[in-house]
């Protein structure tokens, strides 16, 4: 567990966050379709050596998630990508669920599935150098929904995944996100995302798990994507942060994901959230606002690594930038 706490310290630390580079095949497969680039396992493949490699990442990033194709391959060089991300500063991680199935006896509603074998999975990607983990839950804001058997069904699968995880010595990062999808106003959001919290604290508690050695991954607290008035980063840090002030001072962090958010707004709302004084600092863990620019840029050439890499850059830069306002608000 001492070993857990560390690394989760070391995730969330001051200026720091973490790179979500973990889409599964088919959601990988289809952004390269759509950004041109025919979607081979080596083009998979060379778009994460491409993130991965970016010249200075670890200035801005901790560390970063891979699906499990990713930590089976090997940068150009032949070597493996945990040990060749760990070589260049950052913890390499591992997104361990196997996706948000649909779940029996509550149509139109899913639960995310992978404990099965789980122990056996966790050992072997420790086994390679995985450092921590990843399991997201997936919430739709709806009439009726999230069901409270959605809610309780997803909360029991991240606590028993994150209960696993650190029996296995490796950090589960704990994914609970209501989507943006809807029409939705900022605080019915708000009211969603703290009942679902309530009932991963009570999952997580009932199993044991030590919240030192986990890493929150939450939603900002935002309206509906067909919400006709997007609300200000300081309306969002503060319905934001309302809503985390039920978690325990012993949290190691949160980390929030981006959701969908044009880049720059992610990073102004999370600059936002950095003016609130909290017991855990509050970082980013953005797949979507960080990588799209890149894979734009780059759009499968080879000679546009660079320029894929520098756009990376820039998002990455702008993100901690963003966190170590907090550093100056609040020095530790
Ligand atoms: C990178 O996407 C992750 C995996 O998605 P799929 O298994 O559906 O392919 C996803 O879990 C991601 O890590 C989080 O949603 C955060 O990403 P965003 O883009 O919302 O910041």
């Amino acid at each position: 567990m001492g070993s857990c706490r560390q690394i989760a310290a070391q995730l969330v630390a001051p200026g720091k966050g973490v790179l979500a580079a973990d889409e599964s095949i088919a959601t990988m497969s289809g952004r390269l379709e759509k950004a041109g680039v025919e979607a081979t396992a080596e083009n998979r493949r060379r778009y994460r050596e491409l993130l991965a490699s970016t010249p200075g990442l670890s200035d801005g990033a901790s560390g970063i998630i891979f699906c499990d194709e990713t930590l089976g391959q090997e940068f150009a060089d032949g070597t493996p990508f945990a040990q060749a991300v760990r070589a260049l500063g950052v913890l390499p991680g591992i997104k361990v669920d196997t996706g948000a199935k649909p779940c029996p006896g509550l149509p139109g509603e899913t639960v995310t599935e992978g404990l099965d074998g789980l122990p056996a999975r966790l050992a072997h990607h420790a086994g390679i150098g995985a450092a921590f983990a990843k399991w997201r839950a997936v919430f739709v804001i709806a009439d009726g929904r999230p069901s409270a058997g959605a809610i309780r069904g997803n909360a029991n699968a991240l606590a028993r995944y994150a209960a696993a995880c650190q029996e296995a010595g490796i950090v589960p990062i704990v994914e609970p996100e209501v989507l943006m999808d809807g029409a939705h106003a900022v605080e019915r959001c708000g009211a969603v995302t703290a009942t679902v919290h309530a009932a991963v604290r009570e999952e997580l508690a009932l199993l044991g798990v030590d919240l030192a050695g986990i890493v929150l991954k939450p939603n900002m607290v935002v309206e509906g994507r067909d919400h006709p008035e997007p609300v200000s980063p300081e309306r969002v840090a503060e319905a934001t942060v309302e809503v985390l002030r039920a978690w325990p001072a012993e949290l190691a962090g949160v980390a929030f994901l981006s959701g969908g958010q044009p880049p720059e707004r992610a990073t102004a709302n999370l600059e936002a959230m950095q003016h609130h004084a909290t017991p855990w600092p509050l970082t980013f863990s953005f797949g979507r606002a960080l990588v799209d620019p890149a894979l734009t840029a780059w759009h499968g050439d080879p000679a546009l690594v660079e320029a894929g890499q520098a756009a990376l850059g820039e998002r990455v830069a702008a993100n901690a930038a963003a966190v170590r306002r907090r550093a100056r608000l609040q020095p530790v």
